[in-house]
C-alpha cells in the first residue's frame, strides 16, 4: 500500500532544500469531512482552508458532496436512445443473470460503448485543437498575422518531407504554405493513411494494418465512431474498441502530433529553461493575469503584451509595480516551455487561484476550464475573461481571439486586467508563499541533444544506459488531477517509486506541474530520489530524472522519443517491446482516455489510477486488462495503490528487459553498485 499522503510545502525557490521543504500542514485533516488530506500541494491546502473559513465552496467541497454514480463510473449506464437510460451493473450475487438493455445490448457492448464515445470525444479536443493551429500557422505561413511565422526552420523542413514537400526548391514561406495546406488536408482526408503514421516503428506500422487500425483521416475516425456507438450499430465490443483504436491514433499520431509540431516551427521548439511554479508566482503589488486552458495560439501574444511598455506604464499609473503573467493547465506548459513564464498551478487550482484575491482576470480559451471560476469570481474582483468563440462562460466577459490581429486582442485582454486592479480589495489579498524553481522543456529533440551533444545528437547512449542496466526502462507518467483521490499525491508516489528503482520519468500535463511543485524537475532531486544507476546519469548529464516535455498534447513527443528510442537499435524493432511503461493515475478528462488507448494502440502498457470507466463488465475490461496484449502488444491495467502501481510497471519492464535478454546487464550493475558502496565503506 502506498503510504498515507502528506502536506508538503515549498518556499524558497531560489534554494530548495529538498529535505526541508517537506512539512505537515497544521489542521488539514481537521479541516476535511473525510479526516483526510485532500490535497499534498501546501498552496492548495492553505487556499481551501481560507475558502472554508469564507464559506466560499470549490471542487474540493463538491467532491464530497456529491459522490459519482457507481453505474455511470463503471460505464454500465447506456443513455444511447430515448428507450433507455437502461442500466446494467454487475450481478451483486453469483449465479444472478446479468442484465442486457431494453434493446438486448450486453453489459460489455454497453461498456465498450461508453468507452469509445470517451475517446471519441477526447480525439476530438486535442484534434480540434491541432486543427486550431494548423488554420492559424497556414495563414501566419502567408504572411497574414503579424507578429507570427516560422521560427524554427530546422524544424520545419523536417516536417516538411514527412510530407513528401520538395523542400530543395522550395524557399521557407512556400514550404510552410504547402505544410500548412497538407496538415489541414489531414483532418478531412477520406482515404489512404495519415501521414505520420509512416513515423511509427515499421513493425507497429505492419501491426495497424493487419488490424484495420491505420487512420484514414482525423475526423472521419471520429465520425465513424460516434456512428458505430449509436442506438443499434455496432453490437461488438472487440470491434468497437478497434475503430476507437482507429480514432486515438488519429489524435496520437494525427491532431496531436500537428498541433505539437506546428506549435513548434510556429512558436520555437522548447529548449531546457528555468521556471516557477505555485500560487506564490503572483504577486501582491502588481497586476496579475492567469491564462488558463490549452491553445499557445493567443498565449503567445499575451506573453508580448504583458511585457508592452505602454502596458506597463499604464500598469503603473494604476498604481501596481508591474504585470505578472502565470499559467495554468496546459497553457501554462505551453508558455512555459517556450518562454519561461511561470505557473500559477494546475488543474485543481483554478478556484482557489481566484481565492487569493490578487488576481485580476482569468483569461481563458479551450478545455479543463471549471464554469465555477465564474461563480467563484463573484466573491473577488477577477475578471473571467473568455476567448475563444468556442467556450463561452454565461457570466463572464468576452474578448474574442481574432486570429488575424492576436496582438490587438492580447493588448485588450492585458488592459481589461490593469483596469481592474485598482478593483482589488487588498483586505482580501492572500498568496501563500510557496513557489518552487524546475527546469522543463525537454522535447524529444532536446533530449537528442542533451544525451550526444550537437555534432553527435542520438539516442544512442540513452540506448547503451538501458542495456547497460544503469536506466531499467522509461515510464510516461501524464495527466490530470482528480478530486476523487488526494490532489498530487498519486503522482508523486508513483514517480518516486519508479525514479528509486532507477525508471527514467517523461513528464507532461497537470502530473509534471505536480512534479513541478515537488522539486522533482531539478537536477539535484536526482540525488535525493533515484537508484543509483538513474542518479548517476542524472548527474553527469546534468538532467532532472523526472523530463517535462510539456503539455498534453505533447504526449506525441512521448511516442517520437519511444520511436527514437527502437530505431536507434538494441531495444526490439517495436514500441511494445521497449522496457517502458505509462501511467495517468490522476486522469480525470475524456483527452486522458484517448491518449490512453493512442498508447496502448501503440503498444504501451498503460495504467491508470483513481476509477476505470468499464469495471461493469468483467468480460469487456478482461479484454482491455489481458486479451488485448496478444493482439497489439500494449494493453490497459488499472491501479488506484500508486506504490502497486509502480510495482505493475517496474514489473512490466524487468518483463521486457528479459524478453530483450538485458536483464543480466542490470544485475550485473548492481553487483557493482554494492561493490563500490562496500568498498566506499570499508
Ligand atoms: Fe486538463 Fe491539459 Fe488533464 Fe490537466 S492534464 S486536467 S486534460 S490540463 Ni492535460
Ligand atoms: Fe437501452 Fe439499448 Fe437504448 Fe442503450 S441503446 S438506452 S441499452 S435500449
Amino acid at each position: 500500500m502506498a503510504e498515507k499522503p502528506k502536506v508538503t510545502k515549498k518556499t524558497g525557490s531560489k534554494k530548495p532544500a529538498l529535505k526541508e521543504r517537506a512539512q505537515k500542514v497544521e489542521g488539514a485533516q481537521k479541516e476535511t469531512k473525510e479526516q483526510q488530506p485532500l490535497t499534498v500541494c501546501a498552496a492548495t491546502q492553505e487556499m481551501i482552508d481560507l475558502t472554508r473559513r469564507e464559506g466560499i465552496e470549490t471542487v474540493f467541497d463538491r467532491a464530497i458532496t456529491m459522490k459519482p454514480c457507481p453505474i455511470g463510473a463503471d460505464g454500465s449506464c447506456c443513455k444511447n436512445c430515448a428507450m433507455g437510460p437502461c442500466r446494467v451493473p454487475k450481478p451483486k450475487k453469483e449465479g444472478e443473470p446479468q442484465k442486457v438493455g431494453l434493446c438486448g445490448a450486453t453489459a460489455e457492448t454497453i461498456a465498450a460503448r461508453n468507452f469509445a464515445r470517451m475517446v471519441a470525444a477526447g480525439s476530438a479536443a486535442h484534434s480540434d485543437h491541432g486543427r486550431g493551429v494548423a488554420e492559424v500557422f497556414l495563414m501566419a505561413a502567408k504572411g497574414e498575422i503579424p507578429g507570427y511565422g516560422v521560427k524554427d526552420e530546422q524544424k520545419l523542413v523536417q516536417v516538411a518531407m514527412d510530407f513528401d514537400i520538395d523542400v530543395e526548391n522550395k524557399d521557407i514561406k512556400e514550404i510552410a504554405i504547402e505544410l500548412g495546406e497538407l496538415c489541414m488536408a489531414e483532418f478531412g482526408k477520406q482515404e489512404g493513411e495519415l501521414t505520420f503514421i509512416k513515423r511509427a516503428p515499421l513493425k507497429r506500422q505492419e501491426l495497424w494494418r493487419k488490424h484495420n487500425m491505420v487512420p484514414r483521416g482525423i475526423d472521419r475516425e471520429i465520425v465513424e465512431l460516434m456512428h458505430r456507438t449509436h442506438m443499434g450499430v455496432d453490437q461488438d465490443y472487440k470491434n468497437i474498441t478497434t475503430q476507437a483504436a482507429r480514432a486515438a491514433l488519429g489524435d496520437g499520431w494525427g491532431g496531436a502530433m500537428i498541433a505539437t509540431e506546428l506549435q513548434d516551427i510556429m512558436f520555437g521548439t522548447p529548449v531546457p529553461i528555468n521556471g516557477e511554479i505555485n500560487l506564490g508566482v503572483l504577486k501582491e503589488d502588481e497586476v496579475n493575469i492567469i491564462v488558463h486552458g490549452h491553445e499557445p495560439l493567443l498565449s503567445e501574444m499575451v506573453v508580448v503584451a504583458s511585457q508592452d511598455p505602454e502596458m506597463i506604464a499604464r500598469a503603473k499609473e494604476k498604481g501596481a509595480k508591474g504585470i505578472t503573467l502565470a499559467g495554468m493547465c496546459c497553457t501554462a506548459n505551453e508558455i512555459l516551455v517556450r518562454h519561461g513564464i511561470p505557473i500559477a498551478g494546475n488543474f485543481l487550482q483554478q478556484e482557489v487561484a481566484i481565492a487569493t484575491g490578487a488576481l485580476d482576470a482569468l483569461v481563458v480559451d479551450v478545455q479543463c476550464i471549471m464554469q465555477h471560476i465564474q461563480a467563484i469570481s463573484q466573491h473577488f474582483h477577477t475578471k473571467v475573461i473568455t476567448t475563444s468563440p468556442k467556450a463561452k462562460i454565461e457570466g463572464a466577459q468576452h474578448i474574442q481571439f481574432e486570429e488575424h490581429d492576436p496582438i490587438n486582442t492580447a493588448k485588450e485582454i492585458v488592459k481589461a486586467a490593469i483596469d481592474n486592479y485598482p478593483n482589488r480589495n487588498k483586505k482580501k489579498v492572500h498568496i501563500p508563499n510557496v513557489k518552487q524553481n524546475m527546469i522543463v522543456g525537454f522535447s524529444s529533440e532536446t533530449i537528442n541533444y542533451l544525451l550526444g551533444g550537437t555534432f553527435r545528437g542520438s539516442y544512442k547512449p540513452l540506448n547503451d544506459n538501458i542495456i547497460g542496466g544503469r536506466i531499467r526502462g522509461i515510464a510516461g507518467v501524464v495527466g490530470c488531477n482528480n478530486p476523487r483521490g488526494v490532489h498530487d499525491f498519486d503522482h508523486l508516489s508513483l514517480i518516486k517509486e519508479l525514479i528509486k528503482n532507477d525508471v527514467i520519468v517523461l513528464t507532461t500535463g497537470c502530473a509534471a506541474m505536480a512534479c513541478g511543485k515537488e522539486g522533482l524537475l531539478l537536477p539535484e532531486s536526482a540525488k535525493e530520489y533515484c537508484g543509483s544507476g538513474l542518479a548517476e546519469i542524472c548527474e553527469t548529464v546534468g538532467i532532472p530524472p523526472v523530463l517535462h516535455l510539456g503539455a498534453c498534447v505533447d504526449n506525441s513527443r512521448i511516442l517520437v522519443a519511444a520511436t527514437a528510442v527502437v530505431k536507434e537499435g538494441g531495444l526490439g524493432d517495436d514500441i511494445s517491446e521497449l522496457p517502458a511503461a505509462g501511467a495517468a493515475p490522476g486522469w480525470m478528462s475524456e483527452k486522458a482516455i484517448a491518449i490512453g488507448h493512442y498508447f496502448v494502440a501503440s503498444g504501451v502498457y498503460t495504467l491508470f489510477g483513481t476509477t476505470f470507466p468499464t469495471l461493469g463488465s468483467a468480460k469487456y475490461t478482461d479484454y482491455l486488462f489481458r486479451e488485448l496484449e496478444e493482439e497489439w502488444g500494449g494493453k490497459w491495467d488499472y491501479e488506484p495503490d500508486p506504490m502497486k502501481m509502480a510495482k505493475k510497471m517496474i514489473d512490466h519492464i524487468d518483463k521486457k528487459r528479459k524478453a530483450l535478454g538485458i536483464d543480466k546487464a542490470r544485475e550485473r550493475v548492481l553487483y557493482d553498485m554494492e561493490m563500490r558502496r562496500d568498498l566506499e565503506s570499508a
